[in-house]
């Protein structure tokens, strides 16, 4: 780990080669710490969820794999590891719970119930740490998600249990919102769909219309408190074939009705680029919740690393200067690694993409290309991948008061030694 006097040397070399090709990087750190990340709270526990019976149950499609030691298994270990994470990361941090954290004691409180009340152990913890909370209904793992249909279920008793689940929950971010003083950011996401050819694909859609047009019709709710997002996607396990809430779906129905397009990096075909799709998206849609995450083959969750889709996207954020339209959420899960390993690795990442976006030689690109100089213009995107962004990333965890480089790698290890090992 390299020492302060060694991290300001460096950053002072790195400062005068940014301000070469017009680059503030006093700004850019400013900037990316302020910037808030919203923690996914499922990769502690595997996406399990603090429901009591649990298991058995299909998760709609999505799966955590592998069997690495030290899982939380109730919400003070979640808490508890979450702690750790949060002190281990530089900059603004939110946590993104899901409804089926709550907890409920001895109680069996089913989801169409849940109330503030059920998450005050959360609620407390958050408000102790100052930092603001996000939300999702969890339309997934119940004995009424089983038939791999919820919103858009052809029984109507269906429909209505996640029609109320879907309403609670709102009630629900609106609470945090305003115990936190903070904005809740609530995302709606159904696995909804088919594995194989549907004879049907228009009746699933119309129906998903009308549950969540009941859903978003409570007076009650505050927009400006209770964020709305929806999260469509290109297929599932066990819908492979159809997806009901697809990228066409949600983006009509997210701007016909005032809501947040949620875009997820792991939802698309391979070759789609979701960094090109913002500047598109965004002359239509006014906000959208970004959920970083990594698709390797049929698995949408893989752990966020620094790759070309990541540092694009927060490239095309940065050219587009549009920080204040949007939410930035971490989706992923892996439980074949140490689970607190995967957020710092996956929200570190995701902060070095913010920072390397802001870092970008904007003007001087521009500048080449409306001159026409379409060759100095790729010789400046070239140099710009080459300029010592590190030694700028290692100087915004020092003013951050976290570990540069890879020095939180022994803060893990010791406690995987001292408590996940026990578990
Ligand atoms: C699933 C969506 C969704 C979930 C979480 C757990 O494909 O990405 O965001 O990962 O709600
Ligand atoms: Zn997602």
């Amino acid at each position: 780990m390299p020492s302060s006097k060694q991290i300001s040397a460096a950053y002072r070399l790195a400062r005068s080669d940014y301000t070469d090709v017009g680059v503030d990087t006093e700004a850019a750190i400013k900037q990316a710490l302020s910037i808030p990340i919203s923690l996914h709270c499922w990769q502690a526990d595997d996406v399990r969820g603090l429901e009591t019976p649990r298991d058995g149950l299909d998760s709609g499609g999505i799966m955590a794999t592998g069997s690495h030691f030290g899982r939380a298994r109730n919400g003070d270990e979640m808490r508890a590891d979450l702690d750790v994470v949060l002190k281990l990361l530089p900059g603004r941090q939110r946590v993104n719970l899901h409804a089926f954290y709550a907890e409920t004691g001895t109680e069996v409180v089913d989801r169409d119930e849940l109330e503030p009340a059920h998450f005050a152990n959360w609620l407390g913890w958050a408000q102790a740490r100052k930092i603001g909370l996000d939300f999702n209904p969890t339309y997934f793992a119940h004995p009424k998600a089983a038939s791999g249909f919820t919103l858009a279920h052809a029984d109507k008793s269906i429909r209505r249990f996640w029609i109320d689940h879907g309403r609670s929950c709102r009630r629900i971010a609106q609470y945090f919102a305003k115990k936190l003083g903070s904005p809740c950011v609530i995302n709606h996401w159904i696995p909804d769909g088919a594995k194989d050819a549907p004879a049907d694909r228009w009746a699933p859609r119309e129906r998903l219309v009308e549950s969540f047009d009941a859903i978003f019709a409570d007076r009650s709710i505050n927009r400006k408190l209770c964020i709305d997002a929806v999260e469509g996607k290109l297929f599932g396990l066990g819908s492979e074939d159809y997806v009901v809430g697809s990228q066409e779906f949600y983006s009509g129905y997210a701007q016909s009705r005032g809501l947040v397009l949620c875009l997820d990096l792991g939802h698309y075909h391979p070759t789609e680029s979701v960094a090109d799709k913002v500047s598109a998206l965004m002359q239509f849609h006014p906000r959208v919740l970004l959920h970083t995450s990594r698709p390797v083959r049929w698995d949408s969750d893989h752990v966020v690393i620094l790759d070309d889709a990541v540092r694009n996207l927060f490239l095309e954020i940065a050219r587009g200067d549009a920080w204040d339209r949007v939410f930035v959420a971490l989706d992923f899960f892996d439980a074949s690694i140490n689970r607190l390993g995967a957020y710092l690795v996956g929200a570190r990442a995701t902060r070095q993409a913010i920072l390397l976006g802001l870092l970008d030689p904007s003007e001087r690109l521009r500048a080449a290309e409306s001159a026409g100089c379409g060759h100095e213009r790729l010789a400046l995107m070239e140099l710009a991948k080459s300029l010592p962004w590190g030694a700028v990333w290692n100087e915004l965890c020092a003013r951050s008061g976290v570990p540069a480089g890879a020095g939180w790698l022994a803060e893990v290890a010791r406690y995987e030694r001292d408590v996940l090992a026990k578990r």
